[in-house]
């Protein structure tokens, strides 16, 4: 024994980052967790954990943890419980769950995202039970479907650049991504490179940390790049910097698309994006000689009305330029394709009995608030089961939101840490487990090792992993098939059955284990599409357009000018440095500096406006208090509200979603949260 450590545990992180730590969990003889820390073994991870968990311990046992079940006992969100038995709490659930079933099992609704990561606690015993009770589908949209979409209609699937091999990239295009804050382990591929000669390039609206520490600082229009990376492309093409045979052997459509992009000269694409036509020209030229060339994209750029064709232009450029070739090159948003993992066998779709209807996440206050015609087909929902998730607070258009989780009748189930915005809507409120407390298995979506996550210490109070309370509830309805029987160990197998060589034994043991992804993947093509090669034209996307296009944001001074000379400022609302969407927010609140909005001097100045003023943001859907900063981080015309706060711990009970719009993108139906034009105003009293 080491200071009181009895045991060191395996574990991961679970949480939504593409980062996917490997963490050791000290444990005394106790059985209480005394210290997290990051592997310093793991390959990618390599010993570092993010400043949010790194005290994990200390979200665990935080005192505001929910421990037991609880029912309502004030009006819907006032917040106020009091505790029951499980027996009460699964048997209310049974029976609430069964008379909404027996009238339309479509009017229950779950609703999850990734609060955890984990195969198991987040996609496994629960999608089972919904699928056997016949519930309403789910369409998990509210992050990364557009994303999702643009690159299997190009690339094939969510694949990209071995981010292991980015040390070895000549030039670093950082396209709508802030890897300091969301994807910090990734840094130190780029610095390996930077110290190697490669140039680091950033391309945000904002100066953000990563922009700071990047060799330029390219200042885009929010909802642009589109635009931008067809102007790339042509010229790209106009100056013959393209690798044409990379282009001859492993790519489709090239004619189609030279022609395409010929629509789109600097000179346009400069009255687009806000960009000078020299920048696009030199930004191009380096792009394009200095190879192996890798893109870092990020999500952030995608929450816009033409977020999967931005992304789908985008991963058009490595295949122009055969940057593919080389390990270092190519371009990365997901890694999560690679994994060959049986997402069949966690969550059984061949449960399903008819063809339930499908609800789109990103309008959950549309499928709440708008029985009949104008919302969803089929019945209105009278049950919603919420876990791994907090709309109240992430969702878009949140006063809708709100109003339909105030709805008498609605039965509200929250499984949960902590009594979010959510949790206080709440009919029954579960106490989860944390992943300190319960088994998991996990994939990553920024590098590609399966991480394998064991319980360091026992559950807190009376939290029952999710798997569990969905094992219980299928028991009380009387599911009978023997995958409810499953145990978490069980399930992890069955997702390991189709990973060739991968065996749980050796995953509890070691922690991970590595895919087979080669150096230079797509080096002589193989892209997972329907031809094999990189689609610049997808026989697919024939309804929308088969070739690269620029969408415009819905909200913008070009595309929408009456609504932008009432709402003249784009708003975008990216994470804050120390939370991670709304988790951590109780936690760590005092490392931000409160709700902020941060605005350019000249956009402060003709409002009147300086640092520290509280402000309110608004547009016709709502509004929400900040207090201004002003600073030359963001450009004119875009303001930025560091996101995702909790409502009941700022002023006025509202955050940055109370502006956000329920329209989707282009393609795979995705929330548009940064497409948002606002004006500010100084709040007088
Ligand atoms: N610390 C921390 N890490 C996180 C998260 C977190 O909340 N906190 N969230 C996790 C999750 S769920 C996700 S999806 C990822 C998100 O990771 P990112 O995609 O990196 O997240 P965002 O901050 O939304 O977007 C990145 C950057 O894009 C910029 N941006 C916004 N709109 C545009 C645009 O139109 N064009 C361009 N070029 N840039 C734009 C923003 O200013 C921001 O700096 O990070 C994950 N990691
Ligand atoms: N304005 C604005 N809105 C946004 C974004 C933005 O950038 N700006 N980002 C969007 C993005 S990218 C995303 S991904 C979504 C994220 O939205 P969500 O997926 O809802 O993520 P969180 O807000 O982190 O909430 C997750 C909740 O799950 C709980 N949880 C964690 N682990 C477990 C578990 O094991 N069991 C149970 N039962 N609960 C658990 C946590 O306590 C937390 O309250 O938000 C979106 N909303
Ligand atoms: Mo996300």
């Amino acid at each position: 024994m080491i200071n009181g450590i009895e045991k060191t545990i395996r574990a991961a992180c679970p949480h939504d980052c593409p980062d996917t730590c490997a963490m050791l969990v000290d444990v005394n003889a106790e059985g209480r967790a005394v210290r997290v820390k990051g592997d310093p073994d793991h390959p990618f991870t390599h010993g570092g954990l993010c400043v949010k968990v790194a005290h994990y311990e200390k979200r665990t046992y935080h005192r505001d943890r929910l421990l037991y079940p609880m029912k309502r006992k004030g009006p819907k969100g006032s917040g106020q419980f009091q505790r029951i038995t499980w027996d009460e709490a699964l048997d209310t659930i049974a029976s609430r769950l069964g008379d909404a079933a027996g009238d339309n099992p479509q009017s229950i609704l779950p609703y999850s995202y990734a609060g955890t990561m984990g195969l198991l606690q987040g996609a496994s015993m629960d999608r089972r039970f919904f699928h056997k009770l016949g519930a309403s589908l789910l369409d998990r949209t509210i992050c990364s479907s557009a994303g999702m979409f643009g690159m299997r209609y190009t690339v094939g699937a969510s694949v990209g650049t071995n981010p292991e091999t980015v040390d070895q990239a000549r030039y670093i295009l950082i396209w709508g991504s802030n890897v300091i804050t969301s994807n910090i382990h990734l840094w130190r591929y780029v610095l390996r490179a930077r110290a190697k000669g490669a140039r680091v390039v950033t391309i945000d609206p904002l100066r953000t940390r990563t922009a700071d520490q990047s060799d330029e600082h390219i200042a885009i229009m929010p909802g642009t790049d589109g635009a931008l990376a067809l102007g790339m492309m042509h010229v790209i093409l106009r100056d013959g910097l393209q690798d044409q045979d990379y282009i001859d052997r492993f790519t489709i459509g090239f004619p189609e698309l030279k022609a395409r992009v010929e629509e789109y000269p600097p000179s346009r694409v400069s009255s687009i994006t806000g960009l000078s036509e020299e920048t696009i020209e030199r930004l191009t030229h380096e792009y394009a000689k200095n190879a192996p060339a890798f893109i870092r994209v990020n999500y952030g750029l995608q929450r816009h009305a033409g977020g999967g064709m931005t992304v789908r232009n985008i991963f058009c450029l490595p295949a122009l330029v055969g940057a593919w070739r080389h390990p270092g090159g190519g371009a990365l948003l997901s890694t999560s394709g690679f994994y060959p993992l049986n997402f069949a066998a966690l969550e059984r779709a061949d449960l399903i009995q008819g063809k339930p209807r499908t609800i789109n996440m990103s309008r959950l206050g549309d499928a709440l608030c708008n029985a009949g015609p104008a919302g969803p087909a089929g019945p209105p929902v009278r049950a919603m089961v919420v876990y791994n998730s907090n709309p109240a607070a992430v969702a878009p258009n949140q006063q809708r939101v709100l109003e339909g989780l105030r709805r008498e009748d609605l039965f509200t189930v929250v499984l949960e840490h902590f009594q979010t915005d959510t949790a206080d809507y709440a009919d029954i409120l579960l106490p989860a487990t944390t992943q300190l407390e319960h088994f998991d298995l996990h994939r990553s979506y920024g590098h590609t090792y399966v991480m394998v996550n064991n319980p360091a210490i026992e559950p807190l109070g009376e939290c029952k992993p999710n798997t569990d309370i969905f094992r219980l509830l299928a028991r009380r309805m009387s599911f009978s098939d023997a995958c409810f029987e499953d145990s978490d160990e069980d399930m992890a197998r069955q997702a390991l059955s189709t990973c060739k060589g991968m065996t749980l034994e050796e995953l509890k043991e070691k922690g991970w284990a590595r895919l087979n992804v080669g150096d230079a993947p797509f080096a002589n093509g193989g892209f997972p599409t329907p031809s094999g090669k990189c689609e610049f034209y997808s026989e697919r996307l024939r309804d929308l357009d088969p070739l690269p296009v620029y969408i415009p944001p819905r909200e913008d001074r070009l595309s929408n000018p009456l609504l932008a000379e009432k709402y003249p400022l784009a708003l975008i609302s990216p994470p804050a440095h120390h939370f991670l969407n709304s988790t951590f927010v109780n936690v760590l609140a005092d490392k931000e500096a409160g709700p902020t909005l941060e605005i350019h001097p000249e956009d402060a100045a003709t409002r009147h406006i300086a640092t520290g003023n509280p402000v309110q943001v608004f547009n016709s859907r709502g509004d929400f208090l900040a207090t201004a900063v002003v600073t030359d981080r963001t450009r004119t015309g875009v303001v930025s509200a560091p996101s995702v706060w909790w409502n009941k711990l700022v002023p006025g009970g509202r955050n940055a979603n109370s502006t956000t719009s329920e329209e989707l993108t282009d393609i795979g139906g995705g929330a548009t949260f940064y497409d948002n034009l606002v004006d500010v105003r100084v709040v007088s009293d």
